[in-house]
């Protein structure tokens, strides 16, 4: 008889035993791949995370609230290949499900969905390979959200793979609908009686009400782009008076 699986693995009598060698290469194929995935997803958070600096320290506004990103685990890489009937081959994965790698930036208002999204979009690296605007046009469900699948590259020891990433944007108001949609949803487990889905709409149409409200508001008091004081434009990096004076000092006698 051949090798049989690792220990950690829970077989069945009706399962095949595999090949030790080919289920550790497998593993480690498996392993490499999801990897990439999550260093794509770095790759794309600290680019945001950058862009939110910038836009806090250098800029006169930071339309980005909050950022987070999530790996889908190996189990629900499996359950979607299942589920979209895909063929279990790496390439063909990488081709078909998109979403692995996610990252989620919540900005303050609607406007900014499309200010941050234009920033990182036309970065030198990122290739956008699909746009779904929930924004302009939500869900029958109410749902609503900026979608962005983009590649980037990841540079391995061994060369570069490009790593597609899915880019959820949304405001504060359509993050919080999502968040308790989903809570929700999950507690009936996909079937939401009709009272409440119908309720669920509404308050999709409120939080909507509510974006052009804040973002209405914010306008008036501080028109287009509010100034900041210099204070905070100067960002956490110390930055004294008299170092300022020593550098322009410098500049005049290079020049002279
Ligand atoms: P998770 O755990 O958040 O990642 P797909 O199955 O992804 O190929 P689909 O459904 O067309 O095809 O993708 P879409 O519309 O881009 O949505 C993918 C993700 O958007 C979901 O990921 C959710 O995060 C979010 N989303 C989409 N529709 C809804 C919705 O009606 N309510 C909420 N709360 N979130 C939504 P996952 O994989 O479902 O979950």
């Amino acid at each position: 008889m051949s090798d049989v699986l690792d220990a950690d693995l829970e077989l069945t009598q009706a399962e095949p035993i595999w090949d030790t060698e080919e289920f550790r290469a497998v593993r480690e194929e498996f392993s490499r791949f999801m990897f990439s995935y999550k260093f794509g997803m770095e790759e794309i958070a600290t680019k945001v995370g950058i862009l939110q600096q910038e836009f806090q320290h250098l800029q006169q506004y930071n339309p980005i609230e909050h950022v987070s990103s999530r790996l889908k685990t190996p189990e629900s890489v499996l359950d979607k290949i299942q589920r979209k009937n895909c063929e279990p081959r790496f390439e063909i994965i990488r081709e078909t499900i998109t979403d692995i790698a996610g990252v989620r930036v919540t900005c303050s208002f609607t406007s900014d969905v499309y200010r941050v999204a234009e920033a990182l979009t036309r970065q030198d690296d990122i290739t956008v390979l699909h746009i779904k605007d929930y924004v302009r046009q939500p869900k029958p469900n109410g749902y609503r959200s900026l979608h962005l699948i983009v590649e980037v590259p990841v540079f391995l020891s061994t060369g570069s793979v490009t790593v597609p990433v899915e880019v959820q944007l949304r405001t504060v108001a359509m993050d919080f609908w999502a968040s308790l949609e989903h809570k929700i949803y999950y507690k009936f487990d996909g079937e939401v009686p009709a009272e409440i889905s119908r309720s669920l709409e509404e308050a999709a149409v409120t939080a909507a009400r509510l974006d052009t409200e804040m973002e209405r508001l914010h306008r008036d008091v501080h028109g287009d782009l509010p100034a900041v004081p210099a204070e905070v434009a100067r960002g956490s990096i110390p930055m004294p008076d008299d170092v300022i004076a020593r550098f322009l000092r410098q500049r005049v006698s290079t020049t002279q």
